[in-house]
């Protein structure tokens, strides 16, 4: 019997998948104080279930996408960081560390707008360290027509004027929509053939727990690059390219499993 009893419902560090709980808890926790969406959980779940299937690691097609992305968001007039409610509840202080690194404004744009997440999702933000936040007060929303959802309803200083939005894991109708609109689209989606995947301009696939921190660190390393060495980044990223890529490195994943999955039951 293990000495040390697990007597708080915590998750045990020693236990083999210690870093998804962790997540997994955070984002229940969010839901209870209403940061997260109901739905939030099952999206995490969906999202956990492909990152499985190809290693639960940021691979190089991923570091590609980000290298891109944070160029993209560099060399945008007016780029914004739409904010939901599981991005919110797992790396909340990574969201602000990245926007006040690429000084880039953080807009909460939610899907379901139940009473009082807005404000839980503020003071989160707040707690960690954000100090300008958009899409708060909703009477001063404007509407992007090309929407039907809740996401329709964007800040008149934010997304509504963004040359660049950067949607963290999401549904697919947004996206499709602001491209109709002319903007650039930066996703981070864990699903390689999501519609927000397909439609987005850059798509980062990866889950945000990794994405976001190495964001920040590319952010740091392509500071004192020039406008035309970030637009040559862009240049030679082919977003489509990426992702099939991406389906090519989950099927090696698959095939390597047959053999290595069993070697567990020899440890
Ligand atoms: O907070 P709200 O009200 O704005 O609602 C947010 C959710 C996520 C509930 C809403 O946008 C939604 O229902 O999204 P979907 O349609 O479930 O899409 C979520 C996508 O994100 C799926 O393709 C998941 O695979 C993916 N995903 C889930 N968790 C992660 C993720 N991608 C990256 N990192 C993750 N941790």
């Amino acid at each position: 019997m293990k000495e040390k009893r697990n007597r708080n419902n915590s998750v045990p560090k020693d236990h083999p998948r210690y870093k998804s709980l962790k997540y997994r808890h955070k984002i229940i926790e969010g839901m209870k104080n209403l940061v997260v969406a109901e739905a939030g959980l099952i999206a995490h779940g969906r999202g956990e279930c492909f990152d499985y299937i190809f290693g639960e690691k940021t691979n190089e097609t991923a570091k590609k996408a980000i290298k891109a992305a944070v160029a993209q968001l560099m060399i945008s007039n007016k780029p914004i960081i739409s904010v939901n409610g599981n991005v919110a509840a797992l790396v909340p202080k990574e969201l602000v560390k990245l926007s006040k690194t690429l000084n880039i404004p953080l807009e909460i744009n939610l899907f379901y707008r139940k009473e009082g997440r807005i404000e839980a999702i503020k003071n989160l933000l707040e707690k960690s360290g954000a100090k300008e936040i958009l899409g708060l007060d909703q009477n001063k929303m404007v509407e992007i027509e090309e929407l039907s959802s809740n996401r329709r309803l964007v800040d008149p200083k934010g997304i509504k004027i963004a040359d660049t939005v950067f949607v963290p894991l999401e549904d697919g109708d947004r996206t499709e929509a602001l491209k109709k609109i002319g903007k650039k689209v930066i996703a981070v989606d864990l699903n390689p053939i999501s519609r927000t995947a397909i439609w987005a301009d850059i798509t980062i696939i990866d889950n945000i727990i990794r994405a976001l921190p190495e964001m920040i660190k590319i952010a740091k390393d392509l500071k004192n690059l020039k406008k035309e060495q970030l637009i040559t980044i862009l240049n030679n990223f082919n977003n489509k390219k990426n992702i099939i890529d991406t389906l090519d490195l989950i099927k090696e994943y698959i095939e390597a499993q047959k053999e290595n999955a069993f070697k567990i039951l020899k440890s």
